[in-house]
Formats: C-alpha cells, sequence, structure tokens
C-alpha cells in the first residue's frame, strides 16, 4: 500500500511547524507501507491544488493531512471537515477568507474516512495522549480536510482521507510555558501509528467517545 503524508508550513509567526518536522522523519517504508512525504503551503486554495497534484502523480491508497493545533494537549483526528473558510488570522499569502464556502457547489461537510477511534485507541496503546476532535477549525487545515475528502469523492476515488492535528513541540511552549507540548519523537510515533491503523483496519471499532460539548 501506498501512503500520501503531508505536514504544513510553520504559519502564524511560528518559527516551525511541529507537523511538517515530525512528517518529515517519518521512514519511507513502515513493513510493506509505502511512505511518501510533502509539505504543503498554508494558503487557502493553493494547498489543495499541491494536494491535488501530489495524489495525481502518486496514487496513494491513503492520504494523511498533518497540521500543528497549537493549545491542544492530545493529538486529535479529525472527524469532520466543513464547507467554510473563516480565518481569524491571514494566511500565509496575507489572505483573511470571512464565512467564505470552500466549494459553492460541495456538501456541507465530509467526514474522514480514516479509522479514527481504532487510531486513537493504537496511538493511546503506545503511552501517547489522543482525542477524536469534532472541528478541525475553519482555517487551513480544515480547509484541506474538506477539499480532500471532495477531490476524492467528486472523482470516485478509493482513496482512504483524513486530517490529524498536532500539539505545539516543547521548544515553541518555551516563551509560553503553560502551553501544552509533545516531543517531536512522540509525534512521529503517532503518526506512524496512524499510517499503519489506516492501512490495516478495514472498518473503524464501535466505541462510544463523542464529546459532550
Ligand atoms: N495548522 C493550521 C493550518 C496549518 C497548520 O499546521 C490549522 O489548524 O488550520
Amino acid at each position: 500500500m501506498r501512503v500520501l503524508i503531508t505536514g504544513f508550513e510553520p504559519f502564524g509567526g511560528e518559527p516551525i511547524n511541529p507537523a511538517l518536522q515530525a512528517v518529515m522523519k517519518i521512514e519511507k517504508k513502515l513493513g510493506h507501507i509505502e511512505v511518501i512525504k510533502a509539505s504543503l503551503p498554508v494558503v487557502f486554495h493553493q494547498s489543495i491544488d499541491v494536494l491535488e497534484q501530489l495524489i495525481r502523480l502518486n496514487k496513494p491508497d491513503v492520504v494523511i493531512c498533518v497540521g500543528q493545533a497549537g493549545g491542544r494537549a492530545s493529538v486529535t483526528l479529525e472527524r469532520v471537515g466543513i464547507n467554510v473558510d473563516d480565518a481569524r488570522i491571514p494566511d500565509n499569502k496575507g489572505k483573511t477568507p470571512a464565512d467564505q464556502r470552500i466549494n459553492p457547489k460541495g456538501p456541507d461537510a465530509y467526514f474522514s474516512t480514516l479509522p479514527i477511534k481504532a487510531i486513537v485507541s493504537a496511538i493511546n496503546d503506545r503511552g501517547i495522549p489522543a482525542q477524536v476532535s469534532n472541528s478541525a477549525g475553519t482555517y487551513v487545515c480544515n480547509h484541506i480536510l474538506y477539499g480532500l475528502c471532495d477531490y476524492i469523492a467528486s472523482n470516485d476515488l478509493e482513496i482512504k482521507g483524513g486530517f490529524m492535528h498536532v500539539p505545539f513541540a516543547p521548544e515553541q511552549a518555551v516563551k509560553n510555558p503553560v502551553q501544552p507540548s509533545m516531543s517531536i519523537d512522540d509525534i512521529v510515533r503517532a503518526i506512524e501509528t496512524t499510517i499503519i491503523v489506516s492501512c490495516t483496519v478495514k472498518d473503524d471499532i464501535a466505541v462510544a467517545d463523542g464529546s459532550t460539548h
């Protein structure tokens, strides 16, 4: 099987993006799984164009995009991408769309097709905190999750796709020590687990694990 895994460039004034740092440390082969790694720009629409080109070029079976979610303490598997761009901070080209639909003709939302509960359980089993998240926000990470699912659905592709957010790296939390952080090595382990479970688990496990708010 072939997996395309992407990380985002730094954004929002941060010197690094832990998602990209961790993605670039993943081995190119995980057992029988071939891993293709790439960087995406933190730019509305251009990020989707780059991702679509990477999919056309590499023909992966699974696509997993990874981004930074500063302030979260766990790695989070996103359940849903929604059809809206609403940027609190500019993207890396200075754009701040407000309440714009990503695809005016597309559905309101898409669910990730990764086995998110099985992934969370396997990451937790490795001693790393992981959770399901029910909102990827309305910035470029939600944009790429929606865009990925929309591309797969519109082209009738047999690709599993989804999105994972990761906490700040410890070096980013030094300037604000109340921020939670996670070592790049733990993020690497969490991403490897996500790749392996996505390639091996066909049907997600049914465990009640939602959130009350
Ligand atoms: N995180 C941002 C965009 C890029 C990234 O790594 C987000 O959560 O939307």
